[in-house]
């Protein structure tokens, strides 16, 4: 199969293309490397030293005997590029992750709420409007994310995608039917996906495009089977208040000798995956596509939950790491439960991996090995979902804790 990897040089991204490769598909990448140049505007790198893509790709043709090639454009604004790469290149399948991803930087100021949406929206508009104007039947698989539903649960599983509901109508009788579940995001970034769900929607309604989109909680673990073979195929390791997700930060800050930085009550609970059934996941969306004429497909990519005040203690009990529970700069609720179903690609053969004392031993192995690399003033979430107000210079977040514990 030819696939092309919009966003192929990032954490997910290099992990599947060199998983899709090794299984003997014939891989391209388009990436404007915007990933990287936040690292340059955060001050702050990969934990990992990760290479130059070029790099990447020469060591991977070493180690594979496989040509990976790398195009350098922006998918949300070079319209006209991808179109044409589309036409010539002629992909079967194009897996999108070309999108920024961090909930906080999302929301660090107005300047990166509107970039998140514009980045976002317009790749995920301009890769379906180049698909139907190339004529060719491509599918997308695409990397959404469990918070489109938000986390909370009605006491029941959340299902994959959509909902059945019931209806009275006027004259008293019911009528039932399949909604897209309704959508609940928690920040600019979540609500960009919700935005591309109905993007889904439509160019799979009027034009038949053929789309999977897999709802994914939130990737741990760094190395896979291929990166693991040579240290210039080395993938990301982001640590930092910004891009650094829970878990990954907790293996991370106990082997850095830092407390783990637990928000609120740590009563958060979210779903996970490992970066190896990431990877595994991908390939077997594109070997099941929807049929022509078939309906938006959606995946929940997770194998398990936790909260967070749970992964903390256990990370404590294992390395003896201080626990720090800190204001939280997030606007979110401090407990919840979540049920989440995943039969889809259970049912196509996923063998999940769980939590595992041997795979977090190497993310802290890892960790410790690139130990000085880190800056520990990094590791802060400094970025708060509601700025300060201007009358009173304290956060609403602030003053919501300040008016919670009885003052003014
Ligand atoms: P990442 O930031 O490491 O990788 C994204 C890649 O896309 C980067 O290399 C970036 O340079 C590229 N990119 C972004 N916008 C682009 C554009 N307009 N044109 C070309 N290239 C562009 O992120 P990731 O962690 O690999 O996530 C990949 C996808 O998976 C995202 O869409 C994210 O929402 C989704 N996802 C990630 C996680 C996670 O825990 N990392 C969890 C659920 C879903
Ligand atoms: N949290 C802490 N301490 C930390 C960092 C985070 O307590 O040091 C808490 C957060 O407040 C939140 C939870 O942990 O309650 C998860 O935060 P996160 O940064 O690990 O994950 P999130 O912001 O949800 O985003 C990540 C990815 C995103 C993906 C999403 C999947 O960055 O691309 O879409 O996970 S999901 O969470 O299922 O929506």
């Amino acid at each position: 199969m030819k696939v092309l990897v919009l966003g192929g040089d990032g954490f997910c991204g290099w992990p599947t293309v060199l998983h899709l490769s090794a299984l003997g598909h014939e891989v391209a990448i388009v990436d404007n490397l915007s990933r990287r140049n936040i690292d340059i505007e955060l001050e702050c790198e990969s934990l990992t030293p990760i290479r130059p893509l070029g790099e990447r790709l020469r060591a991977w043709k070493e180690i594979s005997g496989n040509d990976v090639k790398h195009f350098n454009f922006n998918v949300a604004k070079n319209y006209q590029r991808l179109l044409d790469l589309i036409n010539d290149w002629q992909p079967h399948s194009i897996v999108h992750f070309a999108e920024q991803r961090a909930a906080p930087y999302s929301m660090k100021s107005s300047t990166h709420k509107r970039y998140t949406v514009d980045n976002n929206i317009n790749a995920t508009n301009n890769v379906l409007a180049a698909i139907v104007e190339s004529g060719q039947d491509i599918h997308v698989a695409h990397l959404g994310t469990m918070g489109v539903y938000g986390y909370g649960t009605a006491g029941m599983k959340i299902p994959e995608g959509y909902l059945r509901v019931k209806i009275e109508t006027d004259n008293g009788d019911h009528v039932e039917n399949e909604i897209l579940y309704p959508a609940n995001p928690g920040s600019i970034y979540h609500m960009t996906k919700t935005q591309d769900q109905l993007l889904f929607f439509y160019y799979n309604k009027n034009d038949g495009v053929r789309v999977t989109d897999l709802h994914q909680g939130i990737v741990w673990g760094t190395q896979t089977k291929e990166t693991r073979q040579d240290e210039r195929l080395i993938n990301r390791f982001d640590y930092d208040g910004d891009y650094g997700t829970v878990l990954n930060r907790f293996l991370m800050q106990a082997a850095v000798g830092h407390p783990l930085t637990v928000h609120g009550t740590g009563g958060q609970t979210r779903a996970f995956i490992h970066i190896q059934d990431t990877v595994k996941c991908v390939q077997l969306a594109l070997e099941n596509p929807p049929n022509r004429g078939e309906r938006v497909q959606i995946f929940n990519q997770m194998t398990e939950t936790h909260r967070v005040r749970s992964l903390a203690e256990m990370i404590a009990s294992r390395t003896g790491a201080q626990v720090d529970y800190l204001p939280n700069p997030r606007n979110e609720a401090d407990e919840n439960d979540l049920h989440v179903a995943n039969d889809r690609f259970l049912g196509l053969g996923l063998d999940p991996i769980t939590l595992d004392d041997g795979l977090m031993e190497e993310v802290t192995d890892v960790a410790r090995k690139y130990a000085a690399r880190c800056d520990m003033n990094k590791i802060p979430c400094v970025s708060q979902w509601r700025t300060a107000r201007k009358d009173s210079g304290t956060s609403v977040v602030e003053e919501g804790l300040k008016a919670a514990a009885g003052g003014s």
